[in-house]
């Protein structure tokens, strides 16, 4: 029996309910043999809605991949659609670090031309773009676009916020000459499968899409390279609530 493999999922906000949502996603796809380990930041914003919110989860991220090291961790996955935190996650991380934003970018762009992103606030719309120029891979996106819900409506299920994702979908098919649709939010995680059947194209999103790169790079033996921007933090002194970050470079 091949040893278990075991994935650290965090979601970088500090709502439950979310982080159970993406829970339930990434164990949908991940493999027999792999454990999801879902945790979040004691401390930090509620929901992640632009760059405030972002610079605020950064510590609380960098301290759940510190609590997660010591449970022999294939890989982290960061479930914020925005990457929040990935450049200093990877550089202090041991093992992989894969974000839901990349992940889905790469993921939509291997089943489509042309893909269109469907996110909450307008707000977090260049954080996104910015993403995608980044990876590489702006040339592939129609457009990002905001279902204009703030991201805890997605954990009401009374809101109108699924509808409003479904009505941008219509828009991204028809405007943008969409071929593929990836969900700008964690909190979308349970929406991909029935908005796909619904609008008959790929609905992709981030979580399902980082949990198999991440077994991938485990099975390939692959792990961030440490010789360019995301070498290892160098030995300091960092005082304060930053001292649980020291470590031997
Ligand atoms: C996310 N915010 O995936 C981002 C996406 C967004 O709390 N989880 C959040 O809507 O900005």
């Amino acid at each position: 029996m091949k040893p278990r493999m075991r994935i650290q999922v965090i979601n970088p906000n500090t709502t439950a309910s979310m982080t159970a949502k993406i829970a339930a996603a990434a164990r949908l796809v991940a493999s027999p043999g792999t454990d999801i380990v879902a945790t979040q930041p004691d401390e930090g914003p509620v929901s992640i809605e632009g760059y405030f919110d972002e610079a605020l989860s950064v510590p609380g991220i960098l301290e759940e991949i510190a609590r997660g090291e010591g449970q022999e961790i294939a890989g982290h996955v960061i479930a914020c659609f925005d990457d929040t935190g990935l450049d200093a996650a990877r550089c202090f991380a041991s093992a992989p670090v894969v974000g839901i934003g990349e992940a889905a970018y790469h993921m939509a762009s291997l089943v489509a031309g042309r893909f269109t992103v469907v996110t909450t606030l307008a707000r977090s719309i260049p954080a996104l773009e910015h993403n995608l120029v980044r990876y590489g891979l702006a040339s592939r996106c129609g457009g990002v676009r905001a279902a204009e819900v703030p991201v805890l409506a997605l954990e009401d299920p009374h809101s109108s916020a699924r509808d409003r994702v479904s009505g941008e979908i219509d828009r991204a098919i028809r405007d943008d000459r969409a071929e593929a649709i990836v969900l700008g939010c964690a909190g979308m995680a349970d929406l991909a499968r029935s908005l796909s059947a619904e609008h008959g194209l790929p609905v992709i999103e981030g979580v399902s899409a980082a949990v198999r790169l991440i077994e991938d790079l485990s099975v390939m033996g692959l792990s961030t390279s440490r010789i360019g921007g995301w070498a290892s933090p160098r030995r300091k002194p960092l005082s304060g609530r930053y001292a649980v970050f020291s470590r031997a470079s």
